[in-house]
């Protein structure tokens, strides 16, 4: 029934899980306050008890995570963006408004200010009848519905109207698309990489430190290939020879190994998550000090495409733990010896 509302490639985080992504918080003294400015006739700080004397409401909102975790159904009370703008009066001229946490690196994200006001973005300080904790963007967090959940900005301390886009940290450093629609499945920008660029670094099957996010490299003989350090986010290399290949401390979130070979293969120390492995040969491949959160190794809607594992396929065991039950479940019955 829930799974009319997962948008494609998502998968659900375990019953009452919620994953951490992101910085850690930093400490604070005073009270918490958030402040509007910017391109608004009245600029304004609120506490966080201010705010809550606006009209605040509860919503029931569906958590998706671009490395493919999505949370149903999670309820969230604050107050709603438009009632707070409407307080400040946006100018003519503000079409943009940026969100900006307290955090180390002053992180950020924003939104078209129409988007923002339509998809009913909250102000929030309470999920699920509580305080929200602090890991989770305590006190004060933005939640935007509708979008993936790096548009909802954790320790929120500044609303900025702009007339120009101010790109957030994750869409500025990393790649992640501005619009982030999980029906559209609006994850990541591809780099600018032409044709023949493409073909020639298949060729020499030299990826080392590369930013190669998204490539084509589907039904290719890549043994051997060296793509350490490489950026390869949302890359497709279904059916693809790949033994021996190394991908140490690669990035390979949301990547495609579908039936691909990767006997031997190394993944030491990569970032998997959200990476999809069904039907792939991991016959002695190496994945220790890998990331798995939202890894896939067994079809849910095809119990035949199924990953391969022998004795010398190697995972860590807290790893599993970031796997959903089933993907868990099905790993840990396939290579972990019985424990005692
Ligand atoms: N300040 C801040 N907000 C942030 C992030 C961050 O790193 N810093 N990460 C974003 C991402 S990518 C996600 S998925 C959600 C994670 O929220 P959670 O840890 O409560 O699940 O926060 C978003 N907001
Ligand atoms: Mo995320």
């Amino acid at each position: 029934m829930s799974h009319r509302r997962l948008p494609p490639g998502q998968q659900l985080a375990g019953p009452n899980k919620w994953p951490l992504v992101g910085e850690e918080p930093i400490p604070w003294s005073e009270p918490w306050t958030v402040s509007v400015a910017g391109l608004v006739a009245q600029p304004k700080t609120w506490t966080v008890d201010a705010l809550r004397r606006l009209p605040s409401i509860e919503r029931e909102v569906d958590i998706h995570c671009v490395t493919r975790w999505s949370k149903l159904g999670a309820r969230f009370r604050g107050v709603a963006l438009a009632e707070v703008l409407a307080v400040c009066h946006p100018l003519p001229d503000a079409r943009y408004v940026s969100f900006v946490a307290q955090s180390e690196r002053g992180h950020s994200t924003s939104l078209l200010l129409t988007e923002g006001v339509e998809l009913g973005a909250l102000l929030a300080w309470e999920y699920e009848g509580k305080p929200l904790t602090v890991d989770h963007g305590g006190p004060l967090r933005v939640v935007t519905p509708g979008r993936y959940f790096y548009k909802s900005l954790k320790w929120l301390r500044r609303i900025d109207l702009l007339s120009e886009d101010q790109l957030g940290y994750w869409e500025r450093s990393a790649g992640y698309h501005n619009h982030a629609d999980p029906w559209k499945e609006e994850r990541y920008l591809a780099p600018a990489l032409d044709r023949r660029e493409a073909a020639q670094l298949l060729e020499t099957r030299d990826f080392l430190g590369r930013d190669l996010r998204s490539i084509e490299a589907a039904n290719c003989d890549l043994a051997g290939l060296n793509a350490r350090n490489a950026v390869l986010r949302d890359a497709n290399f279904r059916r693809s020879c790949l033994t021996g290949a190394s991908f140490e401390r690669a990035n390979l979130s949301n990547a495609h190994f579908q039936d691909a070979d990767l006997r031997n293969a190394v993944f030491c120390n990569a970032d998997l998550e959200g990476a999809d492995f069904c039907g792939a040969n991991l016959r002695g491949a190496d994945l220790r000090g890998a990331s798995l959160f939202g890894a896939t190794f067994l079809s849910e809607t095809n119990p035949n495409s199924a990953a391969q594992f022998d004795i010398q396929t190697r995972i860590d065991r807290s790893a599993l733990e970031q796997l959903t039950p089933t993907q868990r479940a099905f790993v840990e019955r396939r290579i972990m010896p019985p424990v005692g």
